[in-house]
């Protein structure tokens, strides 16, 4: 499928993403919307498919939404709920619950709702000079796209207030002593080394991860006694798979495992 603002790639079983319009930081309008949904939906669907490396063009992630596009008419009184019921929403939902392992590659600043969707990655890699900002104070908002979820869930009540309140820059340094990204990587390398990490995913027992992120998701929701009822069935799953034969079988003869993500 050709897009116009995002670049699709498949090298082996990783999709790349790019966010690609550079020239307003990929800040999202509605194509790039309706693009990226469809992409995700594409890659849901694909077997090939075993890891999805989300980043952006240029020196930016995404700087949220395209403020330039936003109008407002005399006596209409915006709904920016409608927005988040749109795409946002969606859009989160769906990178969280997409069966396979999703890395975030933040490549620049990641600003407003670019903050978000780039920490809604199951693996988060910043590049040394990137920033997050939860811009939305700036404007007279709130953080969306789980922002006041990610942040709480990460950081505590004390630190997800004040980066909400005061729009501090949070540098990939920070972020990563604070446990929101994984790892840091030097600009130079950064595309290299985030493919190194997903090719090396993608040949893992694909299956397993993504059930595994399924189980991590469900424990702020459970009990201690639901989550042992729920790992009991995902394990159910994960061990009717090949890829759970092939592991042990490549173990007992001491050689690398073979796996297919099925
Ligand atoms: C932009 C943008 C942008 C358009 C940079 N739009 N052009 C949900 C539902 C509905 C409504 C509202 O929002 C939401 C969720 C949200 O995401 S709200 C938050 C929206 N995002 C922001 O408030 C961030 C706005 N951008 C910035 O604060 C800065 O640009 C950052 C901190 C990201 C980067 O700063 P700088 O490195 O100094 O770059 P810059 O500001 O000079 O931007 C470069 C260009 O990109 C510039 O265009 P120009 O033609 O002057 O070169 C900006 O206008 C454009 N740009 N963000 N969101």
């Amino acid at each position: 499928m050709s897009y116009n603002s995002i670049l699709v790639q498949q090298k082996d079983a990783v999709s790349i993403i790019t966010l690609n319009r550079p020239e307003k930081l990929n800040s999202f309008n509605s194509e790039m919307h309706r693009e990226l949904a469809a992409e995700l939906n594409r890659i849901a669907a694909d077997q090939l498919c075993r890891v999805l490396v989300l980043t952006g063009a240029g020196r930016a992630f995404c700087a949220g939404q395209d403020l330039s596009e936003k109008k407002f008419a005399p006596g209409v009184v915006p709904d920016v709920g409608k927005s988040l019921d749109e795409y946002y929403n969606p859009l989160v939902r769906r990178l969280r619950g997409l069966a396979i392992p999703v890395i975030t590659a933040v490549n620049g600043v990641a600003a407003g709702a670019g903050a978000n969707i780039a920490l809604t990655g199951d693996i988060v890699i910043a590049a040394k000079s990137a920033r997050f900002i939860q811009a939305f104070s700036r404007i007279g908002l709130i953080p969306d796209a789980g922002g006041t979820y990610i942040l709480t869930h990460k950081l505590g009540e004390m630190r997800a207030k004040a980066v909400s309140m005061l729009a501090t820059p949070i540098s990939a340094e920070q972020a990563e002593k604070w446990g929101l990204v994984w790892q840091v990587f030097d600009d130079e390398t950064f595309m290299d080394d985030v493919m190194q990490l997903a090719t090396q995913m993608s040949q893992q027992a694909t299956c397993a991860l993504g059930l595994t992120k399924q189980a991590i998701h469900a424990v702020s929701s459970n009990t201690y006694d639901q989550q042992l009822d729920l790992e009991r069935r995902l394990q159910g799953e994960a061990g009717r798979t090949d890829d759970y034969r092939e592991g042990v079988t490549a173990f007992k003869e001491k050689r690398e495992a073979r796996f297919t993500g099925r």
